[in-house]
């Protein structure tokens, strides 16, 4: 009997256990990152990571999201994404596929969860989940004499499925949670409200206001609503784990991503780690139709289906009922 209780108690602290990524003080930094996050303008912006330099890149072959490399690249069609309102405080991060990103699927940044270490892992694209009805092509060419996407990463290249008897994520695009595909942006001085030019931002009608004449985007004349310097913060998982950011290391390795393609890493956030920092051009302001908000609402699962993830119970849990079928059977 006293065994029993002993395995019973070794069963719950095994299985406490067996959620990662749980994070007890998740009801504190939840709140917190939606406080210190803030409203932006919707429009076409452009991501550069404020220590490394690099851009976060869209790589329409294979759907790919990496920093790109520093030195070469610069603002282009494969760097410019939309960025939509979907109440709050809540954004998706969208990019069209297709040769001249101009045309094609809608692909939003999207959280990935690692069910092997049990957290969010990676932001990657996926199709778009949120205004997944109105795609919304650029409608200006910033850097017209660049054709091509640049060598991103440095040599890293997706990793080819080796044969097709390995187990890999088969895309059949199930649907995912919608706060996977929400971010929140928390500006480098907390508390700040980060200013454009002549611009404005109504979270209540979830519109762009000018006060004076549209900006034409012009990399080279550096024509633009200006730039300010954010946490990319997942809206993925903040009420039961520590929030996660957005860090320029791209990364291929995963079993699960079809044919490994690259994605760019999720670090825990940390106020003050300048590397987990992107300052943000606005090159274009464009009012989106406001989208879907989600309602994910305070507990969540983590071991919930995401993109490229597949339901396991964790192998403590069922060490666990085995120890106990069988402390059972020598009673
Ligand atoms: C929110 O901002 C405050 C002030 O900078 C900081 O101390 C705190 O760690 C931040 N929390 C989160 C979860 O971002
Ligand atoms: C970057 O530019 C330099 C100088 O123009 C060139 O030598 C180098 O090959 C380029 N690197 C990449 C990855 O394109
Ligand atoms: C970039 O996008 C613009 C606007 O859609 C398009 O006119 C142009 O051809 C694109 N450039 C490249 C190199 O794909
Ligand atoms: C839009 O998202 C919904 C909900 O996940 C999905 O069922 C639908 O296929 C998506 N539509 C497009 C055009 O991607
Ligand atoms: C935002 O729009 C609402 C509704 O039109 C309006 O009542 C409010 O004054 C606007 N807020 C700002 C800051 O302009
Ligand atoms: C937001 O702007 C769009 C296009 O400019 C307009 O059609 C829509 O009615 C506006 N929404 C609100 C709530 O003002
Ligand atoms: C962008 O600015 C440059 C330099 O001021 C100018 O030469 C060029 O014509 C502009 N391009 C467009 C499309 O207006
Ligand atoms: C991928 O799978 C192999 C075994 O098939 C495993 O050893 C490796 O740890 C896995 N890698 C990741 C990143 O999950
Ligand atoms: C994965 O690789 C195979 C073989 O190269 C290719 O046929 C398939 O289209 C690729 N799948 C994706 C989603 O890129
Ligand atoms: C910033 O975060 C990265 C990723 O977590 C970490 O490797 C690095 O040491 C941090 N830098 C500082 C100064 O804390
Ligand atoms: C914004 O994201 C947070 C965190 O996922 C979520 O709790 C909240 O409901 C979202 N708000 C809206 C309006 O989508
Ligand atoms: C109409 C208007 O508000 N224009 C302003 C745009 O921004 C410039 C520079 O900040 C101001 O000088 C203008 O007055």
């Amino acid at each position: 009997m006293i065994f029993n209780l002993f395995i019973i108690i070794l069963c719950l602290i095994l299985s406490v256990k067996a959620g990662v990524g749980t994070y007890a003080d998740a009801d504190i930094t939840g709140p917190q990152t939606l406080d210190n996050a803030t409203n932006i303008p919707t429009g076409f912006y452009s991501f550069r990571n404020h220590v490394t330099g690099q851009w976060l890149e869209f790589i329409s072959d294979g759907n790919q999201v990496q920093p790109s490399n520093a030195q070469n690249s610069t603002v282009f069609n494969g760097t410019l994404w939309a960025v939509k309102f979907h109440g709050y405080k809540n954004y998706s991060i969208h990019h069209l596929n297709g040769d001249d990103s101009s045309s094609g699927n809608d692909k939003c940044i999207s959280t990935r969860w690692d069910q092997y270490i049990g957290i969010d892992d990676a932001a990657v694209m996926w199709q778009c989940e949120l205004d997944n009805i109105t795609t919304t092509p650029l409608d200006f060419d910033i850097s017209p004499s660049f054709s091509g996407v640049y060598d991103p990463t440095e040599g890293l290249q997706p990793l080819e499925r080796r044969s097709y008897r390995e187990r890999r994520y088969v895309n059949t695009f199930e649907p995912i949670r919608p706060d996977k595909q929400q971010w929140l942006f928390i500006p480098q001085d907390v508390g700040a409200t980060p200013s454009w030019k002549n611009l404005t931002f109504n979270a209540t009608t979830g519109n762009n206001t000018w006060h004076g004449p549209h900006i034409k985007p012009n990399a080279s004349a550096n024509s633009n609503y200006g730039q300010n310097t954010f946490y990319l913060v997942s809206a993925a998982h903040l009420w039961n784990m520590y929030p996660r950011c957005i860090y320029p290391l791209p990364m291929n390795t995963f079993n699960f991503t079809a044919n490994n393609t690259v994605v760019t890493t999720l670090e825990d956030c940390q106020i003050g780690n300048e590397t987990l920092l992107w300052d943000m051009v606005l090159w274009e302001a464009e009012n989106f139709p406001l989208g879907e908000a989600s309602s994910p609402g305070p507990a969540q699962n983590p071991s919930k289906k995401s993109a490229g993830s597949t339901l396991t119970i964790p192998i403590s849990t069922l060490f666990c009922l085995f120890i106990f079928a069988y402390a059972c059977l020598l009673l």
